[in-house]
This record gives C-alpha cells, structure tokens and sequence, in this order.
C-alpha cells in the first residue's frame, strides 16, 4: 500500500490518486522517479538483466540500448484508441468512441490488478520548459520500465515536475499498464504486453488510461495521448492551439530568423523538413529545428501567436533516415538513445534499411539471423529512435526559450503524384482553413485519373481529442481573433510527371519553397499570382541560385489541371458529408468558392510567362 508519509510531495490531490490507482492495479513496489541519470542508468541495467535491452557498444554508440518489441506490439492502434467524452457527437466521426461509465467499467475490470508482481513507478513529466505559460504537466504511473526510460528522453521528467506543481497545481493523470500482472515466481518475459489493448481518452476530465501495449504512442503517454489528443480538447476550451505540426527557425544571411510551423500526414519527410540543410546557393542561410512533431501555440500579450514544442526528445521512424537523408538526425543518435524493433550488427551496434549498405549479417529485429539476400526487413517498418532533442546539430538556441517562438506562416503538406503543385498560399485564413481541413495523401496510385485522396486534416485524423467539425470551427474563430494571422501555405514535394518520376528534388531543395514564403510573409517580394486554387510563385519568384532546374519543369509543376482539381473539390464532400451540423458553414462556402474559381478557370490552368 502507498504511504503518504513515503511519496516525495504534500500534493494531496495526486498522492490520492495514486493511493487509488495502488489499490486497483496491485503493483508489488512502487517507485517516484527523480529523473535522475543514475536512476535511468539503473533501470537501463534491470532491463539489460532481463533481457528487454541490449547495451549498444560502448565506443560506437555511448550511453545506448535496443529493445525488441513483440512481434505483436510494434505501432500504435487506432482501432484501440477510443475518446470517451460524455456525448457521442463531441467524439465525432472520426475517433472511436465509448460511453465514460461503461469504459470506466470495462477498464476497471482489466486494470484491477494488472501490475501484480510488477513496480509501478511514478512519472511526473513536464510537456514544455518547466513553468512556461505554455507548458502543462502531467503524471503517468507505469508498469513499464521500457515507458519510464523513454519517458526521460521524451519529457522534462522527475523531481524537479514535482516542485512546479507545489501542493495543488494541475496534472494530467496517465494510467498505463503492460497488462501483463505476474503471479509469485512467474518468470517475466522480455516485452510483456497484452492482445487486448485499450488507448483511451476522457476530455471532460482530462485523463488518460493505457493498457496492454507496451510501444510508442501507446505508451508514452506525454506524447500523442496528452500531448495532442488531451491537449487538442484543453486548447479548444482556453483558447489555443494544440497542433501536430514541426517548427522551424529561418535565418537569413542578415540574421533575421522567421519560425513556421508545418503539418504533414505521415511518410511526407516530417523529420527531414524539421532538421532540413539548405542546399547549395542558400550560402549564410540556416534553418534552426524547434521541434520535429507538435506545436503547442498560444496568443501572446502583442497579438502574436508563440509556439513551444512540447516534447524533450525525438521518437523518430528509423528506416529510410541516413546521412544522405538526414544528417542531422544522424548526428543527434551517435549516443544515449534507444533504438526499438532496428536490426542488432555483428559489431554490436544497430542498422536498418536505408541507413548504409546492407551488413554481410545481422540480427534482425525478430531475433533471426539475415542477410542482404533474406525477403523480409532487417529492421520493422515502424521501427523508432528515441534520441535527447538537445543532441541535435541544429537544435534552435531558442527552443527551450518558456515564452515560445512568434509563429508567421503555418504550412499543411500531403504526398500527392498528380494536380498539386508545388506550393500555394491561401487567399485568406479561412480559405487556409479549408486547405488545411481538406489535405491528404494519395491512397494508392490509381491506374488513371485521379487517385484517391486519403484525407487526413491538418494531419490530425488520429490525434484530435473531439468532433474534427469542431476543431475546424475552432480554427476559424481562433483566426477572427487575431489581428494579425500568420499566413497559410500548401507544399507537395511529390507532383510526377506522366512516365512517373517525380518532378521536385525535394529533401534539402525545399529551402527554396520555404525561402518563398519567408518573402511572402515578410512581405520583401510582390511574390505570387492568383490561381484558382491559392496564390502561387512564378519562376522569378523563387530563388534558383546552385540549382540546374529547367523553367517548363517548374512551369509544369505548377499547372492546376482544372479537371483533377474540381474531381478533388467534388470528392471533399464525402469528408464533410460526414460532420452533419458540426460541419462548419464556412468550410462548404470555401469549397463551393472553390469549385467556382475552377469554373472560371482554363481547362489547364498556367503560370504566366
Ligand atoms: O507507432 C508509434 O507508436 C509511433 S507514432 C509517431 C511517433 C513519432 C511521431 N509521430 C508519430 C505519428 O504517428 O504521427
Ligand atoms: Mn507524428
């Protein structure tokens, strides 16, 4: 039983819960966690010992571990990820919803002594700098040492979380368990873990409880549980923004540093926009990484939007990240990360596809031997780092700065082969609104025509904590109070051309779209022409220097094919049909403004030459 005498804190309300949460789940110790390094380097050791982590080479990679996940638990599960708000309709849609009483019922079923023989430690953590205005805490208690560890590199985490809640601050409470309890003298395994999984989120109270995964978004729970699903519905109630998106910093050659924050649905190269390298004739230029997953934005004092990213650490996908890729990300894994599900060298360190030339062998991440010749991955798909944000050789000095970075432009981006050029700005921020809501990726290449779009508004389909129609509502009032919005753009770094190669270099060549829109936004270029879907650069617009790129090419990626753009447009009213009333007006305004400008426009709509 927990002794209040025992817990390092008098917050009354959080030694009650845990109290509480003791009784139910019947953990056979407890532990707060400091944050310590000795306390890391012990857990790290205990897992070792059992078997969960390898300790990396000591020389090749300092202060690192694998883990190896269950076959089983190896990405987050969202058809286990339930909003649990009083009304149905709040959920929305697009999340899976329960009524509160009957989860509470079921959960307290499968939680009620789920951590038997297991410690359950407890993790206060801080989404933000410590005491910025920005920030907000929470405490996850946890029978997942793997969780805990993560956790330090994740979030501000430990004793000192426990001093800036003092005897009354608010907390967000995250329950999470393996949900797999050990009887006396069970022998543990090395990823325990439970088939029956439950993500589950209370709005109206603010809570989180997490059961059977032992993996990534499942069970840090700082990350898309507070951070974006929770925070989503918190923002909305005060009035702020809790956003799956990147900063960055902008420097010019003068000094002058501009931030935007950008979203984009997965396998768009988040990461690599995030830690970006200006390429060849940007010579003084620098981009500065604020943070390579969510933003959290509030209004400042001056009418200007700050942004924090809220995370400590990077959770990043592993394949595919190289020095070609991303040097710096590189740079930020050289020491004291976990890397989960990559695939384990004969010298003792780690490898996944893409990474270098394929080892002679390794140890793949199931455990089995392999070889360049074998059919299946080396390293699972969805395999992580997890790697300190400070590592990183472009971390902004200003990233920890408590009072955020002033936000100018917001940028939403999809992987679309067909129709979207290059980049555009919204004429006004409800039209970027409307850009933003109606975003998405290709879902498979369709032999002819148009492809289908998989939507995934403001990249948040899986993250917003309530009904999508009104966090777009929120969108659009959050915008009619500020004097001053930030300007919206949409990228594509993916448009082919008809024999299917892609027509953009990308990956450091993006410079020269976030160059334009640095311009745009501090109005220095007259910069852009209308189009029938946004404001767009002409050739003269964008800033050639080290790049042999032919003006037909740009000229054609940035053609608007009125027959693929008005089949989209139309295709939008299938998402919206879905909202019913909670569909904001203003969404079907813009889109039949829409289909209107199309109406007007060429068959094939050109930059003008
Ligand atoms: O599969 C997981 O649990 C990780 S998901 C993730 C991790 C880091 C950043 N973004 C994501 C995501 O799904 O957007
Ligand atoms: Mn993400």
């Amino acid at each position: 039983m927990l002794n209040s005498a025992d817990a390092p804190t008098a917050h009354a309300k959080l030694n009650a819960w845990i109290e509480e949460i003791v009784a139910l789940t019947k953990p056979a110790a407890i532990h707060w966690c400091d944050g310590s390094q000795e306390e890391y380097d012990r857990l790290c050791a205990e897992m070792v010992e059992a078997g969960t982590l390898i300790k990396l080479d000591e020389e090749k990679r300092p202060g690192s571990y694998l883990a190896c996940s269950d076959p089983s638990d190896v990405a987050r599960v969202e058809n286990r990820t339930f909003i649990c708000s009083e009304r149905e309709e709040d959920a929305g849609p697009t999340n899976n919803w329960m009524a509160p009483a009957q989860m509470r019922e079921t959960l307290k079923g499968v939680f009620d002594g789920c951590m038997q023989g297991r410690t359950l430690y407890v993790v206060p953590f801080s989404m933000g700098p410590l005491g910025s205005p920005i920030a907000h805490i929470g405490v996850q208690l946890t029978d997942s040492a793997y969780a805990v560890a993560n956790m330090k590199i994740m979030t501000r985490m430990g004793a000192k979380v426990l001093d800036v809640l003092g005897l009354d601050g608010a907390f967000v409470p995250c329950v999470h368990s393996v949900g797999a309890p050990l009887a006396d003298g069970q022998d543990d395994v090395k990823w325990p873990c439970n088939a029956e999984k439950y993500i589950v989120h209370y709005p109206d109270s603010r809570e989180i409880w997490s059961f059977g995964s032992g993996y990534g978004g499942n069970a840090l729970l700082g990350k898309k549980c507070f951070a974006l699903r929770i925070a989503s519905s918190m923002a909305r109630e005060e009035g702020w923004l809790a956003e799956h998106m990147l900063i960055v910093g902008l420097e010019s050659p003068e000094g002058e540093k501009t931030y935007v924050a950008a979203a984009f649905p997965s396998a768009c190269g988040k990461t690599n926009l995030a830690m970006l390298i200006p390429p060849e004739g940007f010579d003084g230029w620098k981009v500065w990484t604020v943070g390579d997953d969510i933003a959290w934005i509030k209004p400042g004092d001056d009418g200007k939007l700050y942004a924090i990213n809220p995370e400590y650490g990077y959770f990043g996908v592993a394949p595919g990240t190289s020095d070609k890729s991303n040097p710096s990300a590189m740079q930020s894994l050289t020491k004291n990360c976990i890397f989960t599900n990559v695939a384990h060298t004969d010298d003792n360190d780690i490898w996944w596809e893409d990474m270098s030339e394929p080892p002679a062998h390794v140890i793949d991440w199931k455990g089995n031997d392999w070889t360049p010749d074998s059919k299946t991955p080396a390293a699972h798909p969805n395999a992580r780092f997890t790697a300190p944000a400070s590592q990183c050789p472009t971390i902004d000095p200003a990233w920890e700065d408590p009072k955020g970075v002033p936000i100018s432009a917001f940028i939403f981006g999809g992987r679309l082969s067909k129709t979207f050029p290059l980049a555009y700005q919204a004429f006004d921020w409800n039209h970027g609104v409307y850009m933003a809501a109606t975003m998405g990726s290709e879902a498979t290449a369709a032999a002819e025509g148009q492809a289908a779009i998989r939507r995934d508004p403001f990249a948040m389909l899986p993250f917003c904590g309530y009904n999508m129609g009104d966090y777009w509502q929120h969108w659009v009032d959050f915008g009619a109070k500020l004097d001053n919005p930030p300007e919206i753009f949409r990228v594509n770094w993916f448009r082919k051309d008809e024999n299917g190669k892609f027509m953009w270099p990308g990956f450091g060549q993006n410079m020269r779209v976030l160059k334009w829109i640095v311009d745009r936004v501090n109005g220095k270029a007259d910069g852009a022409v209308k189009s029938p879907i946004g404001m767009m650069p002409t050739h003269d617009d964008i800033t050639w220097d080290g790049l042999d790129y032919a003006k037909e090419t740009f000229e054609h990626l940035m053609q608007v094919d009125r027959a693929g753009a008005m089949a989209d447009a139309e295709d939008q009213s299938e998402l919206f049909g879905r909202f019913g009333d909670k569909l904001p007006a203003e969404m079907e305004n813009q889109r039949q403004a829409q289909i209107k400008r199309l109406n007007d426009a060429p068959e094939v709509w050109k930059l003008p030459s």
